[in-house]
């Protein structure tokens, strides 16, 4: 019945357009974002209930935030790192990862750092993580090139465990914890209870992109040559409000290539900046429910 009601408004004639032109392509681009991750309980960044409607990004996602109160950055990084090892990756991470396996052709670029797609086994070789991950810890220090993938410990030294807080949340959100309740802050957590580096010593930070922090070099290398290489029959824009850039850039790069784009998302407002054309696509709703069937 849900996925009867979250289809309902989508025309038939539509999903049978676009199957069809997805039988056919053969270089295929998609472009995830937050609300890729939303019915796996995870909250998206601007939304409703948006993660950042409690804090206020740039005071948190900055570097300059971290050089000025590393304890407090790390509590949010701690808190989003113990929420995503608490949820599944839902249908649409597993389809995703499918038609990696199915279209070798097919490359994913992701702005989540929640570490769901790579849970759902997406192939890793045409997975890319733009902006790093929550389970990636790399040091803060310009001249060590400690770095560490992988790291699922929670929490990842004794003083980032989440304080279980008398907040007055409604049950379902109990589990949350939001560590900037004014109420009563959570006390200063200094250098020394924070993760260090075993390689010299310095503190160790969270290996996502800040704002204002260029994209992993790696990363846009592999990325572009992709895009180099040619003609790009479809681009998919899945749960991303598209306004973080350079990442929403590649929409544009993958028109130009050729690309018939479509996007699937809960709200029919957000649409890539140059709007969409004749031949694309808009699924307004659920990704979790609609990427499966679009991709079966
Ligand atoms: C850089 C990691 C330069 C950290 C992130 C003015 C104009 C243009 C650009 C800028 C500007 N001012 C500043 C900039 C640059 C800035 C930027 O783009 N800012 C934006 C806010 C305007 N970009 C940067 O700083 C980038 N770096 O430019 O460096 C440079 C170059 C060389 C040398 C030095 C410097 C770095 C950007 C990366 C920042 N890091 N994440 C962390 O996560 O804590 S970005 C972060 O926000 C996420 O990773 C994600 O990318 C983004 C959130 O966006 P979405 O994923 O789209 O999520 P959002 O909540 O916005 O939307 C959810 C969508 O899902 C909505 O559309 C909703 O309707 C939909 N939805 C909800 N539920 C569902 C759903 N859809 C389907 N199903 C559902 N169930
Ligand atoms: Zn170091």
């Amino acid at each position: 019945a849900v996925k009867q009601a979250a289809l309902a408004n989508i025309a038939a004639a539509d999903i049978k357009s676009f199957t069809e032109h997805l039988q056919k392509s053969k270089r295929i681009v998609a472009l995830l974002g937050a609300g890729l991750s939303a019915s796996s309980g995870l909250p998206t960044f601007r939304g409703a209930g948006g993660l950042w409607r409690s804090f206020d990004a740039s005071s948190l996602a900055t570097p300059e935030a971290f050089e000025s109160n590393p304890g407090l950055v790390w509590q949010f990084y701690s808190y989003r790192r113990h929420m995503a090892l608490g949820v599944e990756p839902n249908k649409a991470h597993y389809a995703l990862a499918e038609l990696s396996r199915r279209k070798e052709n097919f490359i994913t670029l992701s702005q989540n750092v929640d570490g769901l797609s790579p849970r759902a086994q997406h192939p890793p070789g045409q997975l890319h993580l733009l902006h790093g991950s929550l389970f990636n810890i790399k040091c803060n220090e310009f001249y060590c090139n400690y770095t560490r993938e992988n790291d699922f410990t929670d929490p990842i030294v004794p003083a980032l465990e989440i304080p279980k807080k008398g907040l007055n949340l409604p049950a379902s959100r109990a589990n949350e914890v939001d560590i900037t309740d004014v109420a009563n802050p959570v006390p200063e957590l200094g250098v020394a209870d924070l993760p260090q580096c075993p390689k010299c010593g310095g503190l160790l930070r969270p290996g996502v992109v800040w704002f204002g922090e260029p994209l992993p070099g790696d990363t846009i290398k592999a990325v572009d040559d992709w895009f180099d290489e040619g003609q790009i029959d479809l681009m998919l824009v899945i749960g991303t409000s598209s306004k973080v850039y350079p990442a929403a850039e590649y929409t544009d790069t993958a028109r130009q290539a050729g690309a018939r784009v479509a996007v699937i998302n809960m709200d029919p407002n957000d649409k890539p900046r140059q709007g969409l054309k004749q031949r694309d696509w808009f699924f307004q709703g659920d990704a979790a429910v609609i990427v499966p069937e679009l991709l079966k």
